[in-house]
Order: C-alpha cells, then sequence, then structure tokens
C-alpha cells in the first residue's frame, strides 16, 4: 500500500466515524462469530450465600410503592453491571416477611415464581389468587395484574424468572401500578387449577414446539403433580440417567410463556448426563439433592435452593450425587418460535479444568 493509500485510508476512517457511519468490514468477525458468543458466563449464586442477605433485607427494607418489590437479582459478572442472570433472561430471589404484602401492578414482561420455602402465601394474577407451597410454579404472564400476600408469621422465599431483558431489547417495556395497593380477589382460591386441572399439564420432556402468543390459562402447577409425572417417567425408563417435565399451556401444549419454557429434571443419583449444547439461555434452580454440573469444563457444586446459569451454546452436562429435582427456566420458545434454535450432543463427556468457587 502506497504511502498516499494509507494516509487517504486514515483520514477516511476519521471521516466515517465523525459522522456516525461504521464500516462492517472492520467488525464482521465480531458480529458474525461461528457459534453463539453470549457476554453472560457460567455462574452460580449459593443459597447459603443468599439465604442470610434476604432474611437482612427483610428486616431492613420495607415493601413500598415505587420499589414494589424485595427482591435480591442474580447478576452475571459477563453483563458489564446489568442486573440479569444471562442475556435474556432475569432470574432473582424474592422474599416476602410475616403479614407482609407486595403491591399490585403489571408490566408487558411476563414472569414465573418458583417457589423455594414458605407456605401461606399466594400470589393474585387477574384475581385469581394462586397459593403457593414449595415446588410449585405460578405464572404472571405480561400484562396481568398481580400482588403477593402472606398471611402466615414465617417468611417466604421464591425464585424470579423474567423475560424482562428481551422485552427490554425489543423496547417493550411497558409498567402500570394498580389503583389500589391490592387486588380483590375474585371467588376461590386457586381458580385457574380447579378450571384445568392437571391433565395434559406436561409434554413429553421436552420443549414444547408450538407457538402460542397467549400464555397459560393455568396459573399454578403443583409440586406433587410434577413429582408423580417425573416418578412415572423414572419408571418407564429405569436406565436413564434422568427424566424431566415441560410445564405447558393445557389449551395449547405450547410453552407456559410465548417467551419463558419451564421444566423440572430429575437427576439419578450416581449417574451424568450426556454431555450437550443448546442456543438460548438457561437459569436453574436446585429443588432438591446435590450434585454438580460441568459448564464449559468448569465444575460447580450445588444443593438445594442454588442457582445457576448456563449460557448459549455453553456445554453442560449434570451429576448428581444423590437423586436431584432441578428447576430450568429458558429462552427456547423465543428461538424455536423464530426457527433458529439448535441443539447438539457432544461425543465426549468434559473433562474438568478448573472448579468454581461460590461468593
Ligand atoms: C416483578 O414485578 C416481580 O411482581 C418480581 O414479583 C421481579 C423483576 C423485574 C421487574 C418486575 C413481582 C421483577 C418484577
Amino acid at each position: 500500500m502506497t504511502v498516499e493509500i494509507e494516509q487517504a485510508l486514515e483520514v477516511f476512517y476519521r471521516d466515517v466515524d465523525a459522522v456516525g457511519l461504521t464500516p462492517l468490514w472492520t467488525i464482521t468477525e465480531q458480529l458474525l462469530t461461528p457459534v453463539p458468543k453470549p457476554k453472560s458466563i457460567p455462574w452460580l449464586w449459593s443459597a447459603n450465600t443468599y439465604r442470610p442477605l434476604a432474611e437482612r433485607a427483610i428486616e431492613l427494607v420495607p415493601i413500598e410503592r415505587g420499589g414494589e418489590r424485595r427482591v435480591l437479582s442474580l447478576r452475571n459478572p459477563g453483563l458489564g453491571g446489568r442486573p440479569y442472570a444471562a442475556g435474556t433472561l432475569w432470574g432473582a430471589v424474592q422474599c416476602l416477611g410475616p403479614r407482609e404484602t407486595a403491591p399490585a401492578h403489571r408490566h408487558t414482561p411476563g414472569a414465573i415464581r418458583f417457589v423455594l420455602e414458605g407456605e401461606g402465601v399466594f400470589t393474585t394474577v387477574n384475581g385469581d389468587a394462586c397459593d403457593m407451597y414449595s415446588g410449585d410454579l405460578v405464572l404472571t404472564p405480561g400484562w396481568a395484574w398481580h400482588d403477593h400476600s402472606n398471611t402466615a408469621d414465617a417468611s417466604m422465599l421464591w425464585f424470579d424468572g423474567l423475560d424482562l431483558p428481551m422485552i427490554e431489547a425489543l423496547d417493550g417495556v411497558f409498567f402500570e401500578p394498580h389503583p389500589d395497593n391490592n387486588q380483590r380477589v375474585e371467588g376461590p382460591h386457586n381458580r385457574s387449577a380447579a378450571q384445568y386441572g392437571t391433565t395434559g399439564i406436561y409434554a413429553g420432556g421436552r420443549a414444547a414446539e408450538t407457538l402460542d402468543p397467549a400464555p397459560s390459562p393455568l396459573l399454578v402447577y403443583r409440586w406433587a403433580d410434577t413429582e408423580a409425572e417425573l416418578e412415572r417417567r423414572a419408571a418407564a425408563s429405569p436406565e436413564a440417567p434422568s427424566v424431566s417435565v415441560e410445564y405447558v399451556n393445557p389449551r395449547s401444549g405450547a410453552s407456559v410463556l410465548p417467551t419463558l419454557a419451564c421444566g423440572m429434571l430429575r437427576l439419578v443419583g450416581g449417574r451424568a448426563t450426556p454431555p450437550r449444547r443448546q442456543s438460548g439461555n438457561q437459569v436453574l434452580v436446585v429443588h432438591h439433592g446435590t450434585g454438580y454440573s460441568v459448564i464449559d469444563g468448569q465444575r460447580f457444586d450445588w444443593g438445594p435452593g442454588d442457582m445457576f446459569v448456563v449460557p448459549s451454546w455453553s456445554a453442560v452436562e449434570h451429576h448428581a450425587a444423590e437423586t436431584a429435582d432441578v428447576f430450568v427456566l429458558s429462552d427456547s420458545p423465543v428461538l424455536r418460535a423464530l426457527g433458529i434454535f439448535r441443539e447438539q450432543e457432544l461425543a465426549e463427556p468434559q473433562s474438568v479444568t478448573s472448579t468454581f468457587t461460590p461468593q
């Protein structure tokens, strides 16, 4: 290259930059990666760490209009300080102290709750009071009014999963406080469960492939029903290292929300799942049992209440020490709806190159 051209190019790049233009040829490889390169990294939040902090929050911080909720978000260190578990998923611990109520509101992001511990709490969703017990899944679909009430003398903790980062990326966030602090409960509790029961709730153990832009009309999925179905599946596949169920919309068989899929994975003690990866992010919450997962060569030991992230296209395999039940939240319905979902079984188990130290 001649000196003249070199100088002309330098001036050209300066001029292009000065008017808000970026030449694609300088960033192509950054944008078009051969495989997904999520900014979030594999990470784990330990129940032993967050539980006492949640208790301190209950003592120190009231729940008021404006703040709305006592929630500690899982902040993935790869995301530059943004309060998200992964690029597409919000994950958090929410706590409600004895006799407390979190005010009613609605927003376009959809949410799911997986109950960790406590009882005597109900979430009211558009007037339907859904009682919450450990291991239950409760849905608060986008734009549904919702508030949480604790009628007991003990606190409750649950996991919150939302599609908030996706809706934010689409510049589609709307929020509205309810005119009253709480909604009026209409009729008996658990009306959606009474109407839809438990039949047809669970798909064949893998994400439903139908897209339904409507959320599930069933708002609460009970642990007893989930466990019964896991046991049926385990009995039918006695050699399998794991069995799983997906929570689905009983009307269409689609995922519980148009943006979010939820499932429960039962890992058999002493066995390991085959190594695999999939596009899209996952947040996992340990319900029962202990074990470890290997994510991109790093070992994550876990026990009840621990929460961890498997970013898009990370290799993962799960090992249970004793039989373990792990709740799985994913954004796969969106990738499936767009026709870009991919999954891959890996030929070899991963070799462990490091062990994660929980904070
Ligand atoms: C929200 O409304 C709840 O209603 C929980 O319990 C977590 C995180 C971000 C935005 C809204 C709730 C949330 C949230």
